[in-house]
């Protein structure tokens, strides 16, 4: 990778910031040149987190997926120049059945983040029994700057033999964590309709939500636009929060013949998954190209709820949303379809089996959309800012905090069948403290 790249990435990884906490990103990425309202002036860049001290059962491996691996490796000594060819190396197999390949490494920065930039790379064993890059993750770490990760995305790949080879450019840090995960082959389903690639004309008034199923240049088209996965999916999170608190979300729809029906765009991306990841700020890649085609109606009266088939810029990020900090409405959410099996992002619902995983991922992030949860809340959660939890400051996170079936908990839990939305109505719901509440959303229907 040239040095003009690595540069490049890592600037655009010190605009992202520290991954695990939330971003104020003032005059980052977020704030539009263009003149988008997508998220004006001041705005945080919100993710909801995978952390496995949190997982429930239903978490982990989708179903038919092989099963993913994870282990502990050494880097070998520092070689700036590349001049050694040394690398930890672990080989491992990939079987068919599967459309995705996703490796990252993580490490520590060290106390003092100084020198710490480790290099990932994927080869896979040809039938001449040499090997043959597939895929990389090559981002800068350096002084503080750039998160300690490299991911790489490697899309159908060929079973066969392949292996990690984790180099060293130039890190004092040598011990790293590995994962690779794999997303199954999707079993097609019935397309229930016609596949739009723009935001057809909206048949009900008011403020309202617009799905895009956001596929990667080289990233597999599983149809959940047109086969009504996303339609059941967004349905499901109505069917929740009718049952929780007697509100439905005001949806975009169109009429399919006479039929009302969950306006659902395609948008195939300029860029491949990993280009999305590396640039090591994933959603301000993605919403800033939506943007430049066009997706730039008032986020007071449209949200856009992005699923996106790949992963984030870290594997443990579920969904991230924009989060106005000076009370107007950010627009903007991504649910990362490819994110680590934990983030259960594909485990969907329907109004029959009522909302999942990813229904608790995107409904989170939809109202982080809305402001929430203030940071004059009882409950903020102030290790994870704009999220609620029970821990004081500066106390680190139980397990098994009560706030954890709340909605707006920082870590994925439960399945939203079984998340509440603010428990006892003191913090951002139908509450009676003098701050924005979630409940005059002109996003509700009726
Ligand atoms: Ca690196
Ligand atoms: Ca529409
Ligand atoms: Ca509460």
């Amino acid at each position: 990778m040239s040095v003009h790249v690595r540069v490049a990435r890592r600037l655009a990884a010190a605009v992202a910031g520290a991954a695990v906490a939330a971003v104020i990103a003032g005059a980052g990425p977020a704030v539009a040149h263009h003149g988008s309202l997508a998220c004006t002036d001041q705005c945080a860049k919100v993710p909801l987190l995978f952390d496995e001290r949190f997982a429930r059962s239903g978490t982990g491996n989708p179903p038919g997926a092989q099963p993913s691996e994870e282990w502990d490796g050494t880097a070998p000594a520092p070689d700036p120049a590349n001049a050694t060819g040394l690398a930890d190396i672990r080989e491992f197999t990939v079987l068919p059945g599967s459309d995705v390949l996703t490796v990252e490494i993580t490490w520590d920065a060290g106390v003092i983040p100084l020198l710490y930039d480790l290099d990932l790379y994927v080869d896979r064993k040809t039938a001449f029994g040499t090997w043959q890059q597939v895929g990389d993750g090559t981002n800068g770490q350096l002084a503080g700057d750039g998160e300690a990760n490299e991911l790489a995305v490697v899309q159908r790949p060929e079973p066969g033999t392949y292996r990690t080879r984790v180099v060293n450019w130039a890190s004092t840090q040598l011990a790293y964590h590995g994962l690779l995960w794999f997303t199954p082959t999707q079993k097609s389903k019935k397309a229930t309709s016609g596949r739009s690639t723009v935001d057809r004309r909206d048949i009900v008034g008011g403020s309202k939500i617009h799905v895009i199923y956001f596929v990667p240049s080289d990233g597999q088209d599983n149809q959940l636009d047109v086969n009504g996965v996303l339609e059941n999916s967004v349905a499901s999170m109505n069917t929740f929060l009718e049952g929780d608190i007697g509100r439905k979300l005001r949806l975009d729809t169109y009429l399919d013949g006479k039929t009302p029906r969950l306006d659902v765009s395609f948008v195939r991306g300029d860029l491949t998954a990993a280009e999305y990841s590396g640039s090591g700020d994933a959603i301000a890649a993605v919403t800033q190209e939506l943007e430049h085609r066009g997706w730039t109606e008032s986020g007071a009266v449209k949200r856009y709820f992005v699923y996106y088939e790949g992963p984030a810029e870290d594997s443990n990020i579920c969904g991230t949303a924009y989060l106005s900090i000076t009370g107007g409405y950010a627009q903007w959410s991504v649910v990362w379809l490819g994110a680590a099996p934990g983030c259960g992002a594909r485990d969907f619902g329907t109004p029959e089996t009522g909302g999942g995983m990813s229904e608790a991922i995107a409904l989170h992030e939809n109202f982080h959309n809305e402001g929430m949860v203030p940071l004059t809340a009882p409950h903020q959660c102030w290790a994870f800012s704009f999220h609620l939890c029970s821990a004081a400051a500066g106390a680190a996170l139980e397990t098994l905090d009560p706030e954890s079936i709340d909605l707006l908990f920082p870590f994925v839990t439960f399945p939203l069948r079984d998340k509440v939305v603010d428990r006892d109505h003191d913090d951002y719901y139908d509450h009676s403290l003098p701050y924005r509440d979630m409940a005059d959303s002109p996003f509700w229907e009726g």
